[in-house]
């Protein structure tokens, strides 16, 4: 068993007066976020989703493991061939009866189908992959603990990261997803988690008009 090292950890305090305003803020950026499926077509710094990765990657995860691989792509011919399986795959969803009507039903008020032509509008599209187990130095595998709460939670930040450059995504996830990985030759151990396309919202972008639940809808106290 190795030691682990330890080294201090002293982030600049936030004065008490200043977190309920802190709070605020950060809810008032991220309820303003929603998930976009009508793109604009104008270019993105590669650098910048380079770093929204680089966040994600901060996420905690178990035994540090950051079971998670990042695959970006701008290849037009790439896009283009996610979106010809991914239609593939929806269309066999939406209208060859794959998806149960209860299903269906829980879809209607969102307006999808199996149309993806986003995936060839924008200028990027992260695929992320979880690592179902990794590797020793000498080739053996390696465990990974809690992969899927890891990746969702990098997933998570991804998102919020992205959001807050003023950038939209959407969390797609064309089922089945098994063609990201023959498409974007991963290896064995991992599987694809989620794909998230990256741009503007279009200038005449419409999302459904939801509301979110109250918080008294999703908090339970036991206050002391
Ligand atoms: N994967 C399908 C169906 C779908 C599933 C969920 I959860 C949505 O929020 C929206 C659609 C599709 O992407 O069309």
């Amino acid at each position: 068993m190795t030691e682990p090292a330890f080294i201090p950890y002293r982030p600049i305090p936030v004065p008490i007066a200043e977190v309920e305003e802190r709070a605020d803020r950060f809810f008032e950026l991220m309820d303003g976020r929603r998930s976009v499926r009508m793109f604009g077509d104008q270019p993105v710094p590669r650098a910048a989703i380079e770093r929204a990765i680089a966040t994600a990657s901060t996420a905690p995860s178990g035994a540090h493991r950051q079971p998670w691989t990042f695959v970006l792509i701008g290849d037009p011919a790439i896009k283009r061939q996610i979106r010809i399986a991914a239609e593939e795959e929806e269309r066999t969803n939406y209208e060859g009866g794959r998806l149960p009507d209860d299903w269906l039903e829980a879809l209607a008020p969102l307006g999808t189908d199996w149309h993806k032509g986003f995936l060839e509008t924008v200028p990027w599209i992260v695929v992320l992959f979880e690592q179902r187990y990794g590797f020793n130095p000498d080739g053996s595998r390696r465990k990974n603990f809690y992969v899927k709460e890891s990746v969702g939670i990098a997933c998570g930040l991804f998102i919020a990261a992205i959001h807050q450059m003023g950038l939209a995504t959407l969390t797609h996830t064309p089922s089945p997803m098994a063609f990201l990985t023959r498409l974007l030759e991963r290896p064995e151990n991992e599987r694809p988690f989620a794909m998230l396309p990256i741009g503007y919202p279009a200038p005449d972008c419409v999302v459904p008009d939801l509301t979110r639940k109250p918080l008294d809808d999703v908090v339970v106290r036991f206050l002391g």
